[in-house]
């Protein structure tokens, strides 16, 4: 049994996180691996209810730190009941998601203070940081024009403005320069088979090291 390897998927609104991940996971397996697609906020029955709560744009004002701390609660359950079972499992854990995007969107696009996250982060997760974080980037008129051609009812995330959406990509950037060994940046505007060859060329020396068929 290959041992398991947590990787996540990050970026703006309209990325194309979904469609990688859909892709990669069936790659993924067809190199002989064991894999869970799974996503944040959610991933279990009870952290998809927080999902909801987080997302719907309902009429009592949610500060922008009850929105972290509703992100940190739903992460500690999906990590306790899927990410950390299927990692011991020896699976590869494929989430759509994961703190970065609390760096990104709270920190960056709403002002949370970075180290009052980092905190939270050292303290529901501390000894666990994705072995890969493939960021998806691209100019956010792209994503949002993507998004937007695809889209029901808005929530709370996809009624923000375009200056938003800019400081969440600025702030994901900024997380890539900070750690280039973990975050892979991935032309995202590209057509979808190239960026399909990207993540598969960034994620080659692990697949070398877990001994996955090629
Ligand atoms: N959030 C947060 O604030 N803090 C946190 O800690 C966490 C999350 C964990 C829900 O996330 C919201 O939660 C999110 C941030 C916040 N809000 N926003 N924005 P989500 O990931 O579930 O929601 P999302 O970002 O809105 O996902 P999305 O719109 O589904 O985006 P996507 O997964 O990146 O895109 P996609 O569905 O794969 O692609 C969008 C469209 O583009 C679709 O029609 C595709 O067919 C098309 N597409 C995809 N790739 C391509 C390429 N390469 N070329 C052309 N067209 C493409």
């Amino acid at each position: 049994m290959s041992r398991g390897a947590f990787i996540t998927l990050e970026g703006i609104e309209g990325a194309g996180k979904s469609t990688v991940a859909l892709w990669l996971c069936t790659w993924l397996r067809s190199r002989g691996l064991s894999v869970r697609q799974t996503r944040e906020p959610g991933g279990t029955e009870l952290a998809e209810r927080v999902r909801r709560i987080v997302l719907e744009r309902g009429s009592e004002r949610v500060s922008a730190e009850a929105e972290t701390l509703l992100m940190f609660a739903a992460r500690a359950i999906h990590l306790d009941n899927l990410v950390r079972p299927a990692l011991a499992a020896g699976e590869w854990v494929v989430s759509d998601r994961f703190t970065d995007a609390t760096r990104a969107y709270q920190g960056g696009g709403r002002g949370v203070d970075v180290t009052w996250i980092d905190a939270l982060a050292a303290r529901v997760h501390g000894d666990l940081t994705p072995m890969c974080t493939l960021l998806l980037d691209l100019p956010v008129r792209l994503g949002l024009s993507r998004a937007r051609a695809r889209r029901g009812e808005e929530d709370r995330f996809e009624a923000e403005t375009e200056a938003f959406f800019e400081r969440v990509r600025a702030e994901y950037l900024a997380l890539a320069r900070r750690e280039p060994q973990r975050i892979r940046l991935i032309d995202a505007s590209a057509p979808v088979a190239a960026v399909q060859e990207q993540v598969a060329a960034a994620l080659h020396p692990w697949l070398t090291c877990a001994g996955a068929r090629s």
